[in-house]
């Protein structure tokens, strides 16, 4: 038998505004300059509430938090494309998707408070809370829009995960069944080159993370995740083949330009010249020189928006303290076993001092 190749594949890489913020224009996504303006709003809130989260737990005031701080077009372009019945399946970094579904943000911070309140799902809103185990949630997500299908229904799973998460099992078995059953899923892959102090190079051999999809026989798409209008533009593209029960991979390519959490210091394991090189490709940096060049975004307005997201991000901070108030820390020692062990006892005495 002759030697035949049975099977090829490529993988597309898409980029509608450049560095330099020019637009190209067969592929800018038709929004209107309002919409335009609530991406960048929204980029700008997601930005404010991590870094006030970042202070608020430096001064002892918050729990372990991950910033989405450098992703804010990956999440915000993606979440924006969504229908409202659409689910969103987030792991731990998704605030800035969160908020883009309409989630307060004092519920983030809750949530970074200990609080459950934090992950509690709005009546009504198809979410899912944050999941800590590191890509189980794309296997809930390729269930949810296989289920959706059966009914009938056109609404689509859209789950959040990182390069990291691309190493486990759970996240191929996701693909493989979302592949093998249609599921209406989209996988948004977050590659921002670390996992906590992994590099993407010791993370995968593959040239991208979006063919890894491919042997689940679901296309996958790699978009510059610094581009706020690309990633709506391609996920705006999968989520309508999802419909269809086209199940897709979308990598976004970005660069987590903060911590892991509040608890990693990222200087033992990266250089500042590479953090300068990324901080020179901020999403929300590019987004506004396009704004700007395009008469759309004016010194007026930008001030005006800082001071909105200022002022709702110091609400949405009295908010959560007020809310934590009356949380008692020591709870979390007292639900833990139906007779607490002595060695919780000895802490709990321990932290009621
Ligand atoms: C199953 C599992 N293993 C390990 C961890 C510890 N952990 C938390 S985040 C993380 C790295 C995740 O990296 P990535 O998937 O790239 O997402 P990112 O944190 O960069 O958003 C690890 C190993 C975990 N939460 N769950």
């Amino acid at each position: 038998m002759p030697r035949e190749t049975v099977a090829e594949f490529s993988v597309e890489s898409v980029q509608a505004l450049s560095e330099d913020g020019e637009i190209d224009e067969d592929l800018a996504p038709s929004l209107s300059d309002d919409q335009l303006l609530e991406l960048y709003e929204l980029m700008k809130r997601s930005r404010r509430l991590d870094e006030r989260a970042i202070s608020l737990q430096r001064r002892g005031e918050l729990g372990t938090y991950a910033p989405a701080i450098g992703q804010e077009a990956a999440q915000v372009g993606s979440a924006f494309a969504m229908a409202d019945d659409d689910w969103i399946v987030p792991s731990f970094r998704e605030s800035a998707a969160l908020l883009t579904r309409g989630t307060d943000p004092h519920r983030i911070l809750w949530y970074a408070l200990g609080m459950e309140e934090g992950a509690e799902i709005p009546d009504g809103a198809n979410a899912f809370p944050p999941s800590i185990p590191v890509g189980s949630q794309p296997l809930h997500a390729a269930g949810i829009g296989w289920g959706e299908g059966i009914q009938d229904r056109p609404n689509v799973a859209v789950t959040y995960f990182g390069d990291g998460a691309t190493s486990e099992g759970d996240v191929y078995e996701a693909f493989n069944f979302a592949g093998v059953y249609d599921a209406q899923t989209v996988f948004v892959c977050q590659n921002n080159r670390y996992a906590i102090s992994t590099r993407l190079a010791d993370q995968t051999a593959a040239e991208t993370l979006a063919q890894k999809a491919i042997a689940a026989g679901i296309d996958g798409v790699r978009v510059d995740g610094n581009d706020v209008l690309g990633v709506y533009r391609v996920v705006q593209e999968a989520l309508k083949r999802a419909r269809e029960g086209e199940p897709m991979l979308v990598e976004t390519l970005t660069y987590r330009r903060s911590m892991h959490t509040t608890s990693d210091d990222p200087s033992a394991y990266r250089d500042a010249e590479e953090e300068e090189e990324w901080e020179a490709r901020d999403p929300i940096v590019r987004f506004q020189v396009y704004l700007e060049e395009n008469g759309i975004l004016d010194q007026e307005r930008k001030e005006e928006v800082e001071q909105r997201v200022e002022s709702e991000i110091s609400e949405a901070i009295e908010r959560a303290k007020e809310g934590a108030a009356d949380v008692d820390g020591a709870d979390m020692f007292r639900y833990v076993y139906d007779e607490m062990p002595p060695y919780l006892e000895g802490q709990l005495q321990e932290f009621e001092g």
